[in-house]
């Protein structure tokens, strides 16, 4: 195993901050092997931490589906996508790895409870329209929220976001895609679909993070170039995407008072509800302690894989020192 590289970053001094504050004026990405602020290395480590997390835990809301989707095409979509999710799970976790922090720490701090995730996987997936509406909603907005995180100053995570970002691209498409042939379909069809909307539509507004005046953490991590926009500025960006899309599905977006306002060259939208918001976070959303649960049952049963690659690995390394 490396040495973890909090152990081996030289001391902080004014010389090292100075080469820092270049990179990051310059736009030029900060690696692995360079000198950081501890502050910028605990933000990236609880960013991308969280990021890895949320798709790993996001495997569950779709995965309720794959048994049940309506065709053997259906069906094999569903699977690539959640197989894609687990995939941008774990560029994450390594993009996190080389921060310093290492996998099994980061699952503890999941499977204990102490990590965030998005709030979003934190509700229910009653019906078969509700994986049209993630593809469509939560994945449209993890686009518009990911796009600038491609050029976030900290390359494992800039570069892993290029990777995921393509691949979010086919998930939204599909998710449109099966909102589309339901919105074609019978009185009922159309109905399931609008009811999924209805319910994903706010929760998708919501995984943008607090509003501007009350984030914590925005100041920071844009004077740090890891964010590039604000939440509120992404909510809009993702608001204006929405709507002409909406159209062409057919389907109504859940605000009576949204309209653009011209002259402020914004949407004006219903006061979302952050009340909802803070007590998903803190653990009370309607699926928070099923998804853990699932988390822990799925890494207990693990264990004897985890055990099995570990004494492979061990077994390869002796031979290879017997061959020596
Ligand atoms: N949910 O100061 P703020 C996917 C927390 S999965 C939970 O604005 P920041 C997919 C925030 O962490 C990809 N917590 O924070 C998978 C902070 O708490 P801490 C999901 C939230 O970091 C499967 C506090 O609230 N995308 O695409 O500047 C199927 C104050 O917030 C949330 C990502 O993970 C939330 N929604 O900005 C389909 C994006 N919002 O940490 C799709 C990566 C806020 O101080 N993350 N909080 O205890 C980010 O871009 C930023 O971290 C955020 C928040 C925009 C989320």
């Amino acid at each position: 195993m490396t040495a973890p590289l909090r152990d081996i970053v030289p001391p902080d001094d004014a010389e090292a901050q100075a080469a820092f504050d270049d990179l990051i004026a310059s736009d030029s990405r900060i690696e692995p092997r360079d000198w950081m602020p501890a502050a910028y290395r605990k933000t990236l480590i609880r960013q991308i931490s969280q990021h890895a997390h949320s798709e790993i835990i996001g495997m569950q809301p779709e995965g309720n589906w794959i048994s049940r989707a309506p065709s053997l095409k259906r069906k094999a979509i569903l699977m690539a996508k959640v197989q894609d999710e687990a995939g941008h799970g774990l560029y994450l976790y390594s993009a996190a790895q080389t921060l310093g922090i290492t996998r099994d720490e980061m699952t503890e701090q999941l499977i204990a409870g102490r990590a965030r995730y998005s709030s979003i996987f934190n509700y229910p997936t009653p019906s078969w329209a509700d994986m049209g509406a993630i593809g469509w909603l939560v994945d449209g907005a993890a686009i518009c929220n990911q796009v600038p995180l491609c050029r976030a100053s900290y390359g494992p995570y800039g570069r892993a976001m290029v990777r995921i970002c393509k691949e979010e691209s086919f998930h939204q498409r599909q998710g449109f895609e099966i909102l589309l042939t339901l919105m074609q379909g019978t009185p009922a069809q159309r109905e399931m679909a609008q009811d999924a909307v209805n319910r994903w539509y706010w929760p998708s507004l919501m995984m943008f993070g607090p509003p501007d005046d009350a984030s914590p953490n925005s100041a920071q991590s844009t004077a740090w170039k890891i964010k590039r926009f604000s939440n509120d500025e992404l909510r809009q960006r993702f608001i204006g995407m929405l709507v002409p899309q909406a159209e062409v599905l057919g389907v109504t977006l859940p605000d009576p008072e949204l309209r653009w306002i011209e002259e402020e060259q914004r949407w004006h939208t219903s006061e979302i509800d952050w009340t909802e918001f803070h007590e998903v976070l803190a653990g009370r959303g309607p699926m928070n302690a099923v998804r853990l649960q699932n988390r822990r049952d799925a890494h207990e049963n693990g264990a004897w894989v985890r055990e099995a690659a570990a004494e492979y690995a061990r077994k390869q390394a002796a031979r290879v020192r017997e061959v020596a």
